[in-house]
């Protein structure tokens, strides 16, 4: 058995009973909050990786230094194989010789994470840090949980990208001294690398970092919960409208292809994004809507003052009762700005949109079904809008 399939039934014998718990965080009270992982096995697990070392064989430990000694193996706890490697009760550090380990070859090259896994037989909090010529370039705090193997990678693309450095020291430090002997197996390199979006504009996810980019007008870099206690969660995404979500002292953000950003109901441009947009957010315009047509949704989540324009994600909430609609958008305290209908009950099927007689060419059919509607230029007077889905 070569390593992968080592390593891949491991992470599946672990997958059913350690992910769920996983998910939980651990957090001693009185010390800052370690980062969780929030990158299950079963979310890993489908990225390539190469397992660089997983402490069966007796050169292993030749690459890790704990304490400035060479590691041991023991093997009383194995995540793969039959042994791993001990770090006894008051070591402070632990450090993996990526630039032997790589000698020769380049360094992250196509690798977006690089880390180990863990075990302890309660949680324990460690910083893992990867190191060039002395210097931090990336670092997390993490805590992990007792009693279950768990991966605590770290992003060494996004300190790296671009940058022509030597191949570092990957070094994984418990503050204090050990109150506990922690055992590690396997440790690896994984390739997490994610087209997400690629239609006019490009959302891509590598290591703990997403990157929003339309070519020449903006580029927009967030960071993941595994990367940031303000991190982002990726909630939607397609050729118009990319949505995130965070636990952070920023809940919301909502991206268009156009520049328009929205955090927490805020809006912001990026790139060349027009200006009238900004003055069109807070003075939306009012839709009108036959009933027997559908309706004007003003209860939805997203909608802070219930009138059926969501600040959050700049968008116009309607509700389909029927494949053929029409509506009116009429301006009240200010023009507006290309703005977006947002629309569900619609059934599936091409969807032709008509304004004033006009083809509106951006629409985007979400994963839940939803129709977004872009509809062009600077709205000044009460316009009509026609849709119709073709089944
Ligand atoms: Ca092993
Ligand atoms: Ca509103």
């Amino acid at each position: 058995m070569n390593h992968l399939n080592v390593i891949a039934v491991c992470i599946g014998v672990l997958v059913g009973g350690c992910s769920q718990k996983a998910a939980e965080p651990v957090v001693s009270a009185g010390e800052p909050l370690g980062l969780q992982m929030v990158r299950t096995e079963a979310q890993l697990k489908k990225y390539p990786f190469r397992t660089l070392l997983e402490f069966e064989a007796s050169t292993d430990p030749v690459f890790v230094k704990v304490e400035g000694e060479k590691g041991k193996i023991d093997r009383r706890r194995k995540h793969t194989g039959e042994g791993s490697l001990i770090i006894e009760r008051g070591s402070k550090a632990m450090a993996v010789r990526v630039d032997l380990l790589f000698s020769g070859s380049a360094f992250p090259g196509r690798w977006a994470l690089a880390g180990a896994y863990f075990y302890a037989e309660r949680p324990q909090r460690l910083g893992a840090v990867y190191e060039v010529q002395g210097t931090a370039v990336a670092g997390v705090n993490v805590q992990i949980p007792g009693g279950q193997w768990t991966p605590v990678m770290l992003d060494v693309a996004a300190g790296t990208e671009g940058k022509q450095l030597p191949i570092g020291v990957l070094r994984f430090v418990f503050d204090g001294g050990l109150g506990q002997a922690v055992w590690c197996d396997d440790v690896l390199v994984m390739d997490n690398t994610q087209v997400v979006v690629d239609s006019g504009w490009v959302i891509r996810e590598r290591g703990f970092e997403f990157v929003v980019e339309k070519a020449g007008v903006f580029t927009v870099a967030m960071k993941t919960p595994e990367a940031s206690d303000q991190g982002w969660r990726l909630e939607e995404a397609g050729a118009v409208r990319a949505r995130f979500a965070s636990k952070g002292k920023e809940k919301s953000c909502t991206i268009y292809s156009d520049g328009r950003r929205i955090v927490d109901g805020k809006m912001t441009l990026l790139g060349g994004a027009n200006a009238a947009a900004i003055e069109h957010h807070p003075n939306p315009g009012q839709v009108s809507i036959a009933t027997e047509m559908g309706r004007v949704d003003r209860n939805s989540a997203e909608d802070l003052n219930n009138d059926g324009y969501s600040e959050l994600t700049g968008a116009y909430q309607i509700v389909a009762a029927a494949p053929r609609i029409e509506l009116t958008l009429a301006p009240q305290a200010k023009p507006l700005y290309c703005p977006v209908l947002e629309i569900s009950g619609l059934p599936a099927g091409n969807v032709l949109v008509n304004m004033e007689g006009r083809v509106v060419e951006t629409t985007a059919r979400l994963a839940n079904a939803r129709l977004l509607v872009v509809l062009p230029g600077t709205l000044t007077r009460p316009t009509l809008v026609s849709l119709r889905v073709s089944q």
